[in-house]
């Protein structure tokens, strides 16, 4: 295809992560729709695609971490450890990519702009990078929560002389940090995955915390033959318990309170999952996010354990979480991240006490000191949910702006429409579980119930749907208030927007569990698609 080529589709999918390629595949496969992928990236994978730091793996264990929709692919494809690390992932999408022929349809490495709709035809018109313009009736965005990386704005930053790096764009080609003095900044999942394999490379490492994470041990290990056979005799099964399942996961939620036991009780049953690995910790009891007493019994626990892992006891008190619940920012995941303090070459730098003032061609100066290093590492996260919409100039009816109707925060209409912005399904938006749940059923509801709407317009002849006003701000109200029965609320964390400086600070992910919004999505469409306006066809009727 040329670049002034104009495409006229079905559908644009802007992300090959694994929203879009799903998306891509159910649309035109399933659906027979006439579909285009346009990905910024040369290559499918999305999140695993771009996080490629030393150390990236998932926290969500490999054998719920995969798509459901095909029992073949189930079965032909072997996770070789608990929680797989990102180059295996990504060999997952790839391998998902080709088994589908997805690619054939992907325009990779091209970025898109701007995206207007246009009211006259009810089309929408995608403009990219590269001067080519697609049009379509429907637009999905699958871009991803977590894609558009936010790094602070030091002063002097501009003047280093060494290399920087953001977790979220890691080359390709990897980076070697042997013998060389390195700082990384920001103790989140990325920075704790990364901080113990750069220590292990680099002359000295220099860690600047301003917020410590609860982490908690993975204990990955290598999946035994058996152990894998057993889950594909079982997926079924084991995908009925996810379905079920208000995180997404096959196990069953706690039915035990913290306050109700004793305190003997309660800590067995946190040894239990510490002893387990992995996330498991933040949900031993049913009441962790409900109440903040009921929190302290499992952060202080974890608080216990980071005095046992850290030797020196000063480095041990600053790297303890004091200020928010555990659960309230999402806990991290780590193999060796508290032992890795015990190295002579690492220094924890606290940045809170006083932050940093300056980047200077040799360093980093922290409270009047200078730390001379040759590489920045930014693990400073993501802007996150808006974040990535926002890059691009998206147009509603009317000619208006995503970005401006948004300035105050998100306003959708179940995490994946909003007024004034017809045809335009947004998949995992704000106002969706999204991150709140483990992202493949997550995706995977999403995009089987965005494509059921397409199919609908679709089989009715319909050429405009549209969330109403109403709907969207009953629907946003409802997001906020589940958050605020929840501790989910008591920390400055990127779930409402508190890392980015000036962003509206509104809780954005729907809180109260997959499997309630997913039976609330189902109600909607099983209602003629309740509270969307649906234009044309014979079957047109204002829901
Ligand atoms: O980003 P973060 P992340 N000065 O926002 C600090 C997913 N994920 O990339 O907390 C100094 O969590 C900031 O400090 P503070 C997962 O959902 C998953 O690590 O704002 N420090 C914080 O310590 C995760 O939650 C996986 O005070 C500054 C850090 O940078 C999400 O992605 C792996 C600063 C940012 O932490 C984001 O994780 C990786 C400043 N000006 C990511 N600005 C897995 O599946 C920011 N910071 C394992």
């Amino acid at each position: 295809m040329s670049e002034t080529d104009v495409v006229d589709v079905d559908v644009i999918v802007i992300g090959a992560g694994f929203a879009g390629m799903y998306a891509l595949h159910r649309l035109r496969d399933e659906l027979g729709l006439r579909v285009v992928g346009v990905e910024r990236g040369t290559g499918v994978g999305g999140t695993w695609y771009w996080n490629r730091y030393p150390g990236a793996r998932c926290d969500v264990e490999s054998l719920w971490y995969s798509y459901s929709f095909s029992e073949e692919l189930e079965q032909e494809w072997s996770w070789s450890e608990r929680f797989a690390t990102q180059p295996e992932i990504l060999a997952y999408a790839e391998h998902v990519a080709d088994r589908f022929d997805l690619r054939r349809d992907i325009l990779f490495s091209t970025d898109v702009r701007r995206a207007e709709f246009d009211d006259a035809s009810s089309t929408w018109t995608v403009h990219t990078a590269d001067g080519r313009t697609l049009s379509a009736r429907f637009l999905l965005t699958a871009l991803g929560n977590l894609s558009a990386a936010q790094v602070p704005r030091f002063p002097g930053a501009s003047e280093f002389a060494g290399r920087t790096f953001h977790t979220g764009a890691w080359p390709h080609e990897g980076v070697d940090f042997t013998g060389r003095r390195v700082a990384v900044i920001g103790t989140g999942s990325s920075g704790i995955q990364a901080i113990p394999h750069i220590a292990a490379e680099a002359a000295h490492l220099f860690v600047l915390q301003r917020t410590p994470a609860f982490s908690v041990p993975a204990r990955n290990r290598p999946l035994a033959e058996e152990e894998l056979a057993d889950v594909k005799r079982r997926y079924r099964e084991l995908r009925a318990l996810i379905h079920e399942s208000p995180a997404g996961l096959p196990v069953p939620p706690s039915t035990l309170k913290a306050l109700e036991l004793s305190p003997a009780e309660a800590r067995s049953a946190l040894e239990e999952r510490w002893a387990r690995g992995g996330g498991w910790i933040a949900s031993t009891f049913a009441d962790n996010l409900l109440s903040e007493e009921a929190n302290a019994v499992t952060a202080d626990f974890v608080r216990e354990r980071i005095r046992e892992l850290v030797h020196d006891p000063e480095t041990a008190e600053s790297l303890i979480p004091r200020d928010y619940p555990i659960g309230a920012k999402r806990i991290c995941v780590d193999t060796d991240y508290y032992a890795t303090f015990n190295r002579d070459d690492v220094t924890l730098v606290d940045v809170r006490r006083t932050p940093i003032e300056r980047i200077i061609p040799a360093g980093v100066v922290v409270g009047g000191r200078e730390y001379q290093v040759d590489d920045l590492v930014f693990a400073t996260g993501y802007d996150a949910f808006t974040g990535p919409l926002d890059k691009i100039d998206i147009i509603g009816s009317g000619g208006m702006c995503l970005r401006d109707k948004w300035s105050e925060g998100p306003i959708t209409y179940l995490g994946i429409a909003t007024a004034g912005f017809p045809n335009l399904l947004i998949l995992t938006g704000p106002g969706s579980p999204s991150v709140l749940a483990n992202a493949m059923p997550v995706i995977e509801q999403h995009v089987e119930w965005a494509c059921a709407l397409v199919d609908h317009a679709r089989r009715h002849g319909l050429h405009r749907v549209e969330a109403q006003p109403a709907a969207e701000a009953e629907w946003t109200a409802h997001v906020g208030e589940i958050a605020s029965r929840t501790i989910l609320m008591k920390a400055a964390s990127w779930y409402l927007g508190a890392n980015v400086p000036g962003k509206p600070r509104v809780f954005v992910p729907y809180a109260g569990g997959l499997t309630h919004y997913r039976d609330i999505c189902d109600g909607v469409a099983a209602d003629g698609y309740r509270g969307f306006t649906l234009t044309g066809g014979e079957d047109a009727a204002v829901a």
